[in-house]
């Protein structure tokens, strides 16, 4: 009984095995095969080179030792390690033309003007991406390249000239918006910093409980808009604070899916951007502390986790410890990424498991409702709604599709059936003409659009081109028709912003009834939709209501030290809510400058946006294994 150095390395059957007798029948019948073997070599004395019987016990264990320590070695290869060994293999069997040529991406790529500080910062981040390796809290393989990532864009993300409207009106208006950034910014900084949110009329730092305990929330959500704005300074000082001290060994309760859209979104944005390791080895660290979340019956993650020690829970007010569709079908885009830069699948399989549960299981009239047991598979509830509880899990379907490079047929089928049913079941329209998206409770209409509902609009958009040939021209119609609808509810009011929900009842149409609805929280679903019809139709009057939205926030919600969310938008005499919430400046003030922007900024062909507007790029799987096929040869 004498246990093996790698005794630790066994399996349990291995264990047993060195615990049992080995009856001298068989051991000398091995002893004798190994002397045959020896037989055979040349200057080897066939009596098994003259050893002791003990002797002879001692050499086959160590021997069958060291067999056992070689297939042991294998199976305790890290997953990416395994991974690559077998691409590698798979991929010299792979033959295909790359999807993007070499030289004409690389002349694309080559067209960018000098932009001095700028392209220095740019520059200078890509090189040390190059440099570095994974020694940041590696948590990360090596089997992503970002040089290759680049290669397999279309277009270079910044555009030519970083997206300067040619058009001076528009390009002030673009100005106006960074300094807007920069307003919000420097104040967060001043009186916030390394807190989640500014409270800007107290002047002081906002904690919160969405985030388990994780700091630094408007920094992470504030990354890539201060990137692709240029502003330089503000920029190096949120990078700076994620090296230094953004800590993810916090231990409190977390929003799985506040956690998911804006830190892992914003962290995995700014790797993309910027090629900075720092950024992807904090963003699949954090990534790997939500995956307790999916330890239910289903795979159906429960709402609440706490990052340290992995257990989850449903919401307190969530019905009958059920998930809530919005959050537990926006994880799709950020785990597929996690995926592609760690090399582990985990991630992918377990949203893809999500993604079946809702393809197979029983649709009212082909409706989604918004709660389902985590627990049994069921839906819990029929309420149906395209803004809270409902929304991104639709606009995922359909960017999921999207970010696949259009290979994703489950998410496009679903996609389109969805929204059929949406059609045929909740679009309405208004004795006034305006048509809007009701909610359904049980069969039963509920005449309110939320502001959340208002992203709709670009989503219907975006996927008009790919619905059936018939059914394009209505989409694009209908998204129109839903943006004119949400912009209605901001003209309608004192203040010209929209009040949280707007109904069409008694006499309503696109206003708030409650008290209770009127306030607005600088969200930005409208202005987001404002920006993909721009970007779709080029229609003018989209820049034109960005504008006036602009005016809106500068008079009403811009307060000495910052931005304020308003309690009414029906009155002048405004009420500030003391918060500038981190997604004014993750989508709020991007969409605007996008709004403002030429569409070679983040253009579309290359990117889709995360629900907190954190752009991820498309995944060109072909492209990706192709070039590292050449990258292959030319090593060999
Ligand atoms: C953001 O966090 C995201 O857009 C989310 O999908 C919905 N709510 C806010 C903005 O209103």
């Amino acid at each position: 009984g004498t246990k093996p150095a790698f005794f630790h390395l066994l399996s349990r059957e291995e264990r047993l095995s060195q615990h049992r007798v080995v009856p001298e029948k068989t051991l000398k019948s091995h002893v004798s095969k190994v002397s045959m073997v020896f037989r055979k070599l040349p200057g080897v004395s066939a009596s098994g080179m003259g050893l002791r019987l003990s002797q002879k016990f001692v050499f086959l264990l160590f021997l069958s030792g060291l067999v056992t320590l070689c297939f042991g070695a294998l199976f305790f290869l890290p997953d990416s390690v395994r991974l690559k060994l077998t691409t590698s293999t798979k991929l010299k069997s792979l033959s295909r033309k790359p999807s993007v040529s070499h030289e004409a991406t690389e002349e694309r790529l080559a067209g960018g003007k000098a932009q001095e500080d700028l392209t220095l910062l740019r520059s200078k981040t890509e090189s040390a991406s190059e440099k570095s390796t994974s020694s940041d809290h590696g948590a990360t393989s090596d089997t992503f390249s970002y040089k290759k990532f680049k290669r397999c864009l279309l277009r270079p993300p910044l555009g030519t000239d970083d997206g300067k409207p040619s058009d001076p009106k528009t390009n002030e208006r673009r100005e106006k918006v960074k300094e807007m950034m920069k307003f919000a910014w420097d104040n967060y900084k001043r009186y916030a910093w390394g807190k989640n949110e500014l409270q800007p009329l107290t002047r002081n730092g906002h904690i919160g409980n969405m985030f388990g305990g994780l700091r630094g929330a408007s920094i992470i959500d504030s990354l890539d808009t201060l990137y692709i704005m240029g502003l330089v300074e503000e920029y190096n000082d949120a990078k700076d604070w994620v090296q230094t001290s953004l800590d993810l060994n916090s231990n409190g309760e977390a929003s799985l899916f506040e956690v998911n859209i804006r830190y892992v979104g914003g962290l995995l944005s700014a790797y993309y951007l910027t090629g900075e390791e720092l950024f992807k080895n904090k963003a699949v660290e954090l990534g790997e502390k939500l995956l307790p979340a999916f330890n239910t019956p289903t795979g159906i993650p429960r709402g609440v986790i706490n990052l340290g020690s992995g257990t989850s829970w449903s919401w307190g007010w969530a019905s009958a410890g059920s998930s809530i569709l919005a959050e537990f079908g926006t994880l799709h885009l950020e785990f597929v990424h996690l995926t592609e830069l760690s090399g582990n699948p985990i991630y992918t399989e377990k949203v893809m498991n999500i993604r079946k549960l809702l393809n197979k299981i029983e649709k009212p009239h082909g409706l989604y409702p918004n709660f389902l047991s985590p627990v049994s598979g069921n839906w819990v509830q029929h309420h149906v709604s395209i803004g809270g509880l409902g929304d991104s899990f639709y606009e995922y379907l359909i960017k999921s599709y999207l970010m696949s490079d259009k290979t994703d047929d489950d998410a496009k089928k679903m996609y389109y059936s969805a929204l059929e049913a949406i059609e045929a079941n909740l679009v309405q329209k208004s004795p006034g003409g305006l048509t809007y998206m009701a909610e359904w409770r049980g069969g039963i209409l509920d005449h309110k659009m939320g502001h959340l509902a208002c992203f709709s609009g670009g989503m219907i958009g975006i996927g008009a081109d790919d619905g059936a040939p018939e059914k394009r021209q209505h989409y694009l119609d209908l998204a129109a028709e839903i943006t004119h609808t949400c912009h209605e509810s901001y003209t309608r009011s004192a203040t010209k912003l929209g009040p949280e929900a707007f109904r069409f009842d008694s006499g309503a149409e696109a206003t708030a009834t409650r008290l209770s609805d009127r306030y607005y929280i600088l969200r930005p679903e409208v202005i987001e939709s404002y920006m993909y019809m721009w970007r779709l139709t080029h229609d003018p009057k989209y820049r034109e209501w960005g504008w006036e939205a602009v005016q809106a926030l500068e008079e009403h919600c811009r307060v000495e030290s910052g931005f304020s969310g308003i309690r009414d938008v029906y009155t002048l005499t405004v009420s500030h809510d003391n918060m500038q919430q981190s997604f004014f400046l993750s989508e709020t003030l991007k969409y605007l400058y996008l709004l403002f922007s030429d569409d070679d900024l983040l253009p579309l062909e290359d990117w889709v946006f995360n629900t907190e507007a954190h752009p991820l790029p498309i995944v060109r799987k072909s492209c990706l294994q192709d070039e590292a096929t050449q990258d292959k040869t030319v090593s060999e």
